[in-house]
């Protein structure tokens, strides 16, 4: 009968749209409010301080708290070379790299593929003493944006983690605590222009780097020994991550 619709399948490699998801709208809008955050400077009124300093890597915070909770913001800064944006928020991205870089995991999996820059992913984190484990439920999106704000930039990603709920997986009933996280890793790529004829080699690029980070810890944990924790193990965290890149990335093609 020709008039019957043949079944047809997506060549693989063809992303799925996320935009019919019924999460689609929260997570432009929280995207492209993290990615502003992200641009905003840590000079002047911000009151950010400065904690931790290791070559090109700053790492500022604020004290915050909200209904006796640690809540302090945090936004660092590094730089570096050899490895592009785009293959730096991949990494960060992807669950299969999570493992070599993430040191703070007790667990990962992913609960739901929404689409080829969309996931959804549980998480346990390692128990500090003397407060509850804590788990997180969050969404995890990667995209390009074109950048009009930095005319020698060669493109800008993002990935934007930030808590969720899904009734499959509810809050605080087994052993964790749930903590609430709202996280952006935002990268930009700048190109030094190789001699006439030349190819561009890893060392003619840099990655400028932003993240940025608020975690709610949903739940009684001693401010003393969170931000002890905290001043520790981000500066750490970001040290590990770009030579896992570096590292990831040296002998493969440049992926821009
Ligand atoms: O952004 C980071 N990782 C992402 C992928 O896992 C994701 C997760 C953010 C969780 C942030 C929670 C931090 C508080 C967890 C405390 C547990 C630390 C226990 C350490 C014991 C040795 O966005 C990197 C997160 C880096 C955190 C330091």
């Amino acid at each position: 009968d020709r008039l019957k619709q043949k079944s047809v399948s997506l060549p693989s490699g063809i992303a799925t749209p996320a935009v019919k998801h019924r999460l689609w709208p929260e997570i432009e809008k929280v995207t492209m409010e993290q990615l502003h955050y992200a641009r905003l400077g840590v000079g002047g009124a911000g009151g950010w301080q400065l904690f931790a300093e290791d070559g090109d890597m700053r790492m500022y915070r604020r004290e915050e708290e909200a209904d006796g909770l640690v809540v302090d913001p945090l936004k660092a800064c590094h730089v570096v070379k050899g490895v592009t944006g785009h293959e730096v928020c991949n990494i960060f991205f992807s669950p299969e790299y999570r493992s070599g870089w993430e040191a703070t995991l007790e667990d990962m999996t992913v609960v739901e593929n929404i689409s080829n820059d969309t996931l959804i992913f549980l998480q346990t984190h390692k128990r500090i003493w003397p407060a509850t484990q804590r788990d997180s439920l969050f969404w995890s999106h990667i995209r390009r944006v074109s950048d009009d704000q930095d005319p020698d930039a060669h493109d800008l990603w993002i990935v934007c983690n930030h808590s969720t709920e899904l009734p499959d997986y509810p809050a605080n009933t087994g052993k964790c605590v749930r903590l609430y996280l709202s996280v952006s890793l935002v990268c930009q790529t700048f190109i030094d222009p190789p001699k006439e004829g030349e190819r561009i080699k890893r060392e003619d690029i840099t990655c400028k780097i932003t993240y940025c980070s608020v975690v709610n810890p949903g739940g009684w944990a001693p401010a003393s020994v969170l931000r002890a924790v905290y001043k520790r193990e981000y500066p750490k965290f970001l040290k590990r991550f770009t030579s896992f890149c570096i590292d990831q990335c040296k002998d493969k093609p440049i992926v821009f």
